[in-house]
Protein backbone atom coordinates (compact mmCIF):
# COMPACT_ATOMS: atom_id res chain seq x y z
CA UNK A 1 0.00 0.00 0.00
CA UNK A 2 2.98 2.28 0.54
CA UNK A 3 4.96 2.75 -2.77
CA UNK A 4 8.16 4.40 -3.16
CA UNK A 5 9.20 7.52 -6.27
CA UNK A 6 5.16 8.85 -5.98
CA UNK A 7 4.80 11.72 -7.55
CA UNK A 8 2.90 13.44 -5.03
CA UNK A 9 3.64 13.29 -1.09
CA UNK A 10 1.82 10.37 0.66
CA UNK A 11 -1.03 12.10 2.92
CA UNK A 12 -3.25 10.19 5.49
CA UNK A 13 -4.64 13.53 6.90
CA UNK A 14 -5.95 16.21 4.50
CA UNK A 15 -5.44 19.91 5.60
CA UNK A 16 -9.15 20.15 6.85
CA UNK A 17 -8.09 17.01 9.27
CA UNK A 18 -10.47 14.26 7.31
CA UNK A 19 -8.89 10.86 6.68
CA UNK A 20 -8.34 10.30 3.43
CA UNK A 21 -7.11 6.83 3.55
CA UNK A 22 -8.63 4.28 6.42
CA UNK A 23 -7.06 5.95 9.66
CA UNK A 24 -5.00 2.58 11.04
CA UNK A 25 -6.69 0.93 14.03
CA UNK A 26 -3.29 2.37 16.07
CA UNK A 27 -4.35 5.56 15.98
CA UNK A 28 -6.99 5.56 18.87
CA UNK A 29 -7.68 9.28 20.18
CA UNK A 30 -5.23 8.90 22.88
CA UNK A 31 -2.71 8.47 20.94
CA UNK A 32 -3.34 11.38 18.95
CA UNK A 33 -3.79 13.04 22.08
CA UNK A 34 -0.50 12.16 22.92
CA UNK A 35 1.27 13.11 19.63
CA UNK A 36 -0.44 16.03 19.54
CA UNK A 37 0.86 17.45 23.27
CA UNK A 38 4.57 16.06 22.19
CA UNK A 39 4.16 18.61 19.18
CA UNK A 40 2.89 21.50 20.95
CA UNK A 41 5.28 20.95 23.96
CA UNK A 42 7.77 21.62 21.07
CA UNK A 43 6.27 24.28 19.93
CA UNK A 44 5.99 25.85 23.12
CA UNK A 45 9.67 24.91 24.01
CA UNK A 46 11.18 27.20 20.49
CA UNK A 47 8.96 30.17 21.67
CA UNK A 48 10.78 30.27 25.17
CA UNK A 49 14.19 29.18 23.88
CA UNK A 50 13.95 32.17 21.73
CA UNK A 51 12.98 34.34 24.26
CA UNK A 52 16.41 33.24 26.58
CA UNK A 53 18.16 33.66 23.11
CA UNK A 54 17.40 37.20 23.23
CA UNK A 55 17.78 37.55 26.31
CA UNK A 56 21.28 36.85 26.17
CA UNK A 57 21.19 33.41 28.42
CA UNK A 58 21.75 31.45 25.36
CA UNK A 59 24.03 31.96 21.61
CA UNK A 60 22.82 29.95 19.45
CA UNK A 61 19.01 28.32 18.30
CA UNK A 62 17.63 26.69 15.55
CA UNK A 63 13.89 26.30 15.72
CA UNK A 64 11.57 23.82 14.60
CA UNK A 65 8.51 25.17 14.47
CA UNK A 66 6.41 24.33 11.44
CA UNK A 67 8.14 21.03 11.51
CA UNK A 68 6.22 19.31 14.36
CA UNK A 69 4.91 16.10 12.39
CA UNK A 70 7.94 15.16 10.28
CA UNK A 71 10.09 15.07 13.73
CA UNK A 72 7.67 13.70 15.93
CA UNK A 73 6.27 11.31 13.48
CA UNK A 74 9.91 10.00 13.24
CA UNK A 75 10.58 9.51 16.86
CA UNK A 76 7.55 7.61 16.93
CA UNK A 77 8.39 5.00 14.38
CA UNK A 78 11.92 4.17 15.32
CA UNK A 79 12.81 2.25 18.57
CA UNK A 80 14.27 4.28 21.20
CA UNK A 81 17.01 3.38 23.22
CA UNK A 82 18.05 0.40 20.20
CA UNK A 83 18.29 2.28 16.83
CA UNK A 84 20.74 4.34 16.43
CA UNK A 85 20.33 8.46 15.23
CA UNK A 86 22.20 10.65 13.77
CA UNK A 87 20.31 14.02 13.73
CA UNK A 88 21.37 17.42 12.54
CA UNK A 89 20.80 20.67 14.00
CA UNK A 90 17.04 21.57 14.41
CA UNK A 91 16.14 17.95 15.71
CA UNK A 92 15.78 19.10 18.81
CA UNK A 93 11.95 17.89 18.92
CA UNK A 94 12.94 14.93 17.44
CA UNK A 95 15.26 14.63 20.45
CA UNK A 96 12.60 15.77 22.75
CA UNK A 97 9.55 13.03 21.36
CA UNK A 98 12.29 10.34 21.56
CA UNK A 99 12.61 11.25 25.78
CA UNK A 100 15.67 13.33 26.01
CA UNK A 101 14.69 14.94 28.84
CA UNK A 102 13.89 18.69 28.78
CA UNK A 103 16.54 19.33 31.57
CA UNK A 104 19.39 18.09 29.43
CA UNK A 105 18.17 20.12 26.38
CA UNK A 106 18.04 23.10 28.41
CA UNK A 107 21.28 22.75 30.14
CA UNK A 108 23.19 22.30 26.97
CA UNK A 109 21.49 25.52 25.58
CA UNK A 110 22.63 27.34 28.23
CA UNK A 111 26.22 25.06 28.86
CA UNK A 112 25.64 24.72 32.76
CA UNK A 113 27.37 22.38 34.82
CA UNK A 114 24.31 20.24 34.39
CA UNK A 115 24.95 19.52 30.25
CA UNK A 116 26.34 16.56 30.10
CA UNK A 117 28.55 17.67 27.67
CA UNK A 118 29.52 20.50 30.11
CA UNK A 119 29.70 23.63 27.70
CA UNK A 120 31.75 21.82 25.22
CA UNK A 121 29.28 22.04 22.32
CA UNK A 122 28.09 24.86 20.59
CA UNK A 123 24.81 25.84 22.15
CA UNK A 124 21.49 23.73 21.30
CA UNK A 125 23.98 20.77 19.53
CA UNK A 126 23.58 18.30 22.51
CA UNK A 127 23.80 14.58 22.17
CA UNK A 128 21.60 11.55 24.20
CA UNK A 129 23.82 8.45 25.02
CA UNK A 130 20.27 6.93 26.55
CA UNK A 131 18.81 7.45 23.30
CA UNK A 132 21.54 6.60 21.04
CA UNK A 133 21.43 10.33 19.90
CA UNK A 134 24.29 10.81 18.70
CA UNK A 135 25.95 14.28 19.10
CA UNK A 136 25.06 16.74 16.75
CA UNK A 137 27.26 18.82 14.19
CA UNK A 138 26.54 21.73 12.58
CA UNK A 139 28.78 21.25 9.42
CA UNK A 140 25.66 20.16 7.09
CA UNK A 141 25.81 16.20 6.10
CA UNK A 142 28.91 15.86 7.81
CA UNK A 143 27.15 12.91 10.16
CA UNK A 144 25.44 11.40 6.63
CA UNK A 145 28.55 9.04 5.99
CA UNK A 146 29.71 8.19 9.65
CA UNK A 147 25.86 7.00 9.31
CA UNK A 148 26.52 4.62 6.76
CA UNK A 149 29.57 3.28 8.46
CA UNK A 150 27.48 3.13 11.67
CA UNK A 151 24.86 0.90 9.72
CA UNK A 152 27.66 -1.24 8.10
CA UNK A 153 29.00 -2.02 11.62
CA UNK A 154 25.66 -3.03 12.41
CA UNK A 155 24.80 -5.14 9.73
CA UNK A 156 28.48 -7.10 10.02
CA UNK A 157 27.76 -7.06 13.80
CA UNK A 158 24.29 -9.02 12.96
CA UNK A 159 22.35 -7.13 15.39
CA UNK A 160 18.61 -5.92 14.17
CA UNK A 161 19.54 -2.29 14.94
CA UNK A 162 19.05 0.52 12.48
CA UNK A 163 20.53 3.61 11.92
CA UNK A 164 18.44 6.44 11.20
CA UNK A 165 20.14 9.40 9.86
CA UNK A 166 17.89 13.03 9.09
CA UNK A 167 19.27 15.83 7.29
CA UNK A 168 17.49 19.00 5.35
CA UNK A 169 16.92 19.34 1.85
CA UNK A 170 20.30 21.67 1.43
CA UNK A 171 22.46 18.76 2.79
CA UNK A 172 21.74 16.75 -0.55
CA UNK A 173 24.19 19.31 -2.39
CA UNK A 174 27.14 18.51 -0.25
CA UNK A 175 29.62 15.57 -1.44
CA UNK A 176 29.00 14.12 1.79
CA UNK A 177 25.77 13.10 1.48
CA UNK A 178 26.06 11.25 -1.52
CA UNK A 179 29.37 9.71 -0.25
CA UNK A 180 27.47 7.93 2.69
CA UNK A 181 23.88 7.83 0.65
CA UNK A 182 26.40 5.24 -2.08
CA UNK A 183 28.60 3.64 0.24
CA UNK A 184 25.19 2.49 2.49
CA UNK A 185 23.17 1.30 -1.06
CA UNK A 186 27.13 -0.47 -1.89
CA UNK A 187 26.70 -2.08 1.21
CA UNK A 188 23.24 -2.63 2.00
CA UNK A 189 23.71 -1.12 4.87
CA UNK A 190 20.22 -0.67 7.53
CA UNK A 191 20.49 3.09 7.05
CA UNK A 192 16.80 4.62 6.72
CA UNK A 193 17.54 8.43 5.65
CA UNK A 194 15.11 11.05 6.47
CA UNK A 195 15.28 14.62 4.53
CA UNK A 196 13.34 16.94 6.62
CA UNK A 197 12.83 18.86 3.41
CA UNK A 198 11.37 22.55 4.78
CA UNK A 199 12.03 24.01 1.29
CA UNK A 200 15.06 26.10 2.27
CA UNK A 201 18.52 25.98 2.77
CA UNK A 202 18.53 29.85 4.78
CA UNK A 203 17.69 31.59 1.77
CA UNK A 204 18.58 29.17 -0.68
CA UNK A 205 15.25 27.72 -2.09
CA UNK A 206 14.86 24.14 -3.03
CA UNK A 207 14.66 25.00 -6.61
CA UNK A 208 18.37 26.80 -6.57
CA UNK A 209 19.40 23.95 -5.02
CA UNK A 210 18.70 20.46 -7.42
CA UNK A 211 17.48 20.01 -10.58
CA UNK A 212 16.02 16.87 -9.81
CA UNK A 213 12.43 16.95 -9.54
CA UNK A 214 12.22 16.18 -5.47
CA UNK A 215 14.86 15.11 -3.17
CA UNK A 216 13.54 11.37 -3.04
CA UNK A 217 13.96 10.64 -6.67
CA UNK A 218 17.84 10.55 -6.35
CA UNK A 219 17.66 7.40 -3.62
CA UNK A 220 17.45 5.76 -7.56
CA UNK A 221 20.87 6.41 -8.12
CA UNK A 222 22.16 4.72 -4.86
CA UNK A 223 19.97 1.91 -5.20
CA UNK A 224 17.56 2.21 -2.51
CA UNK A 225 13.48 3.07 -2.67
CA UNK A 226 12.65 7.08 -2.40
CA UNK A 227 9.44 7.76 0.02
CA UNK A 228 8.13 10.70 -0.90
CA UNK A 229 5.61 11.73 2.26
CA UNK A 230 3.73 15.00 3.67
CA UNK A 231 5.98 16.06 6.45
CA UNK A 232 2.95 17.84 7.88
CA UNK A 233 0.54 15.05 8.39
CA UNK A 234 1.80 13.36 11.45
CA UNK A 235 -0.57 10.02 10.51
CA UNK A 236 1.33 9.80 7.17
CA UNK A 237 4.93 10.52 8.18
CA UNK A 238 4.31 7.45 10.95
CA UNK A 239 2.59 4.85 8.36
CA UNK A 240 5.51 6.38 5.92
CA UNK A 241 8.87 6.09 8.06
CA UNK A 242 7.25 2.93 10.19
CA UNK A 243 7.16 1.00 6.70
CA UNK A 244 10.70 2.27 5.93
CA UNK A 245 11.91 1.40 9.00
CA UNK A 246 10.60 -2.06 8.99
CA UNK A 247 11.76 -2.53 6.09
CA UNK A 248 15.55 -1.66 6.33
CA UNK A 249 15.35 -3.72 9.37
CA UNK A 250 14.02 -6.89 7.54
CA UNK A 251 17.80 -6.68 5.95
CA UNK A 252 16.66 -5.15 2.63
CA UNK A 253 18.79 -2.27 2.71
CA UNK A 254 18.70 1.16 3.17
CA UNK A 255 15.94 3.45 2.54
CA UNK A 256 15.07 7.25 2.27
CA UNK A 257 12.02 9.25 3.50
CA UNK A 258 11.37 12.91 2.23
CA UNK A 259 9.51 14.63 4.43
CA UNK A 260 7.85 17.88 3.00
CA UNK A 261 7.53 20.20 4.92
CA UNK A 262 8.31 24.21 6.22
CA UNK A 263 9.74 26.23 8.68
CA UNK A 264 7.58 29.27 9.69
CA UNK A 265 10.03 30.57 11.39
CA UNK A 266 13.46 31.81 11.00
CA UNK A 267 16.69 29.56 9.83
CA UNK A 268 18.42 30.36 13.43
CA UNK A 269 19.22 33.55 15.08
CA UNK A 270 21.45 34.54 12.68
CA UNK A 271 18.54 35.54 10.08
CA UNK A 272 15.71 36.76 12.19
CA UNK A 273 13.58 38.36 9.65
CA UNK A 274 13.52 36.11 6.55
CA UNK A 275 10.52 37.24 4.95
CA UNK A 276 12.49 40.70 4.73
CA UNK A 277 15.18 39.32 2.82
CA UNK A 278 14.33 35.94 0.91
CA UNK A 279 10.81 34.66 1.26
CA UNK A 280 7.51 36.38 0.64
CA UNK A 281 4.82 36.68 3.75
CA UNK A 282 2.50 35.31 0.81
CA UNK A 283 4.16 31.87 1.20
CA UNK A 284 4.99 31.91 5.46
CA UNK A 285 1.05 32.89 5.64
CA UNK A 286 0.08 29.98 3.08
CA UNK A 287 2.36 27.24 5.29
CA UNK A 288 0.74 28.73 8.30
CA UNK A 289 -2.09 27.46 6.91
CA UNK A 290 -1.14 23.79 6.72
CA UNK A 291 0.40 23.90 10.20
CA UNK A 292 0.96 20.42 11.36
CA UNK A 293 -0.51 20.78 15.14
CA UNK A 294 -3.95 22.48 13.81
CA UNK A 295 -4.26 19.53 11.24
CA UNK A 296 -4.32 16.71 14.27
CA UNK A 297 -6.71 19.02 16.30
CA UNK A 298 -9.32 18.91 13.19
CA UNK A 299 -8.53 15.53 13.19
CA UNK A 300 -9.34 14.94 16.53
CA UNK A 301 -12.55 17.25 16.10
CA UNK A 302 -13.53 15.16 13.07
CA UNK A 303 -13.44 11.95 15.14
CA UNK A 304 -15.28 13.30 18.21
CA UNK A 305 -12.45 13.87 20.52
CA UNK A 306 -11.45 17.78 20.18
CA UNK A 307 -9.58 19.34 22.30
CA UNK A 308 -10.85 22.29 23.87
CA UNK A 309 -9.33 25.48 23.90
CA UNK A 310 -9.30 25.68 27.81
CA UNK A 311 -7.07 22.25 27.89
CA UNK A 312 -4.49 24.02 25.03
CA UNK A 313 -4.20 27.26 26.92
CA UNK A 314 -3.13 24.73 29.77
CA UNK A 315 -0.94 22.73 28.23
CA UNK A 316 0.76 26.06 26.82
CA UNK A 317 1.24 27.05 30.39
CA UNK A 318 2.31 23.85 31.35
CA UNK A 319 5.52 23.72 28.95
CA UNK A 320 6.27 27.28 29.63
CA UNK A 321 6.31 26.68 33.19
CA UNK A 322 8.52 23.87 33.05
CA UNK A 323 10.84 25.62 31.02
CA UNK A 324 10.98 28.19 33.37
CA UNK A 325 11.82 26.53 36.47
CA UNK A 326 14.17 24.20 34.42
CA UNK A 327 16.33 27.18 33.27
CA UNK A 328 16.52 28.25 37.07
CA UNK A 329 17.48 24.87 38.26
CA UNK A 330 20.05 24.87 35.21
CA UNK A 331 21.38 27.96 36.05
CA UNK A 332 21.80 27.37 39.71
CA UNK A 333 24.25 24.45 38.85
CA UNK A 334 26.68 27.10 37.91
CA UNK A 335 29.55 27.12 34.90
CA UNK A 336 31.75 23.99 34.17
CA UNK A 337 34.88 25.15 36.15
CA UNK A 338 37.64 25.90 33.03
CA UNK A 339 39.78 22.89 34.09
CA UNK A 340 37.36 20.98 32.28
CA UNK A 341 38.74 21.81 28.74
CA UNK A 342 41.49 19.08 29.93
CA UNK A 343 39.32 16.38 31.54
CA UNK A 344 37.21 13.42 29.24
CA UNK A 345 39.61 12.86 26.10
CA UNK A 346 42.81 11.87 27.28
CA UNK A 347 43.26 8.95 29.98
CA UNK A 348 47.19 10.59 29.84
CA UNK A 349 47.73 13.96 28.99
CA UNK A 350 50.06 14.81 26.53
CA UNK A 351 52.70 17.39 27.76
CA UNK A 352 51.66 20.08 25.71
CA UNK A 353 48.26 20.03 27.53
CA UNK A 354 49.78 19.42 30.95
CA UNK A 355 51.81 22.61 30.35
CA UNK A 356 48.92 24.47 29.16
CA UNK A 357 46.96 23.29 32.49
CA UNK A 358 50.05 24.75 34.39
CA UNK A 359 49.92 27.48 32.84
CA UNK A 360 46.42 28.57 33.58
CA UNK A 361 46.38 27.80 36.71
CA UNK A 362 49.36 29.68 37.68
CA UNK A 363 47.54 32.54 35.96
CA UNK A 364 44.87 32.19 38.05
CA UNK A 365 46.90 32.00 41.33
CA UNK A 366 48.15 35.43 39.91
CA UNK A 367 44.54 36.72 40.23
CA UNK A 368 43.66 36.77 36.60
CA UNK A 369 40.72 35.59 35.20
CA UNK A 370 40.31 32.07 33.74
CA UNK A 371 37.34 31.28 32.07
CA UNK A 372 36.14 27.87 30.45
C1 LIG B 1 29.52 22.37 5.28
C2 LIG B 1 28.70 23.57 5.64
N1 LIG B 1 28.46 24.52 4.71
C3 LIG B 1 27.68 25.60 5.02
C4 LIG B 1 27.18 25.75 6.28
C5 LIG B 1 26.32 26.95 6.62
N2 LIG B 1 24.92 26.53 6.77
C6 LIG B 1 24.38 26.33 7.99
S1 LIG B 1 22.80 25.82 7.90
C7 LIG B 1 22.80 25.86 6.22
C8 LIG B 1 21.57 25.51 5.45
C9 LIG B 1 21.20 24.07 5.51
O1 LIG B 1 19.90 23.90 5.03
P1 LIG B 1 19.14 22.53 5.12
O2 LIG B 1 20.10 21.41 4.96
O3 LIG B 1 18.01 22.60 4.18
O4 LIG B 1 18.62 22.48 6.63
P2 LIG B 1 17.57 23.48 7.34
O5 LIG B 1 18.42 24.52 8.03
O6 LIG B 1 16.71 24.07 6.30
O7 LIG B 1 16.81 22.68 8.31
C10 LIG B 1 24.04 26.29 5.74
C11 LIG B 1 24.37 26.45 4.33
C12 LIG B 1 27.47 24.74 7.23
N3 LIG B 1 27.00 24.80 8.47
N4 LIG B 1 28.23 23.66 6.89
MG1 LIG C 1 16.05 23.15 4.56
Amino acid sequence: MIQPFTAEPIQWVSESGVPVRDLPERFTPQLLRDLHALMLRAREFDRKLITLLRQGRTTFYAQSSGMEATQVGLARSIRVGHDWVWPYYRDHTLGLAMGVPMFELISQCLGSNSDPSRGRQMPHHFAAKRQNFVSISSSIASQVPPAAGNAMAQKYLGVDEITVCTFGDGATSEGDWHAGMNMAGAHQAPALFVCENNQWAISTHLRAQTASENIHIKAKAYGMPGFYVDGNDIVAVMEVCAHAAEWVRAGNGPALVECLTYRVGSHSNADADAEKHYRTREEVEEWLGRDPIVRIEKLLEHLGHPISAEERAQMIAQTHREVDEQVIQAEATGQPDWRIIFEDVYADMPGHLRDQEAQLRAEQEAGQEVRA
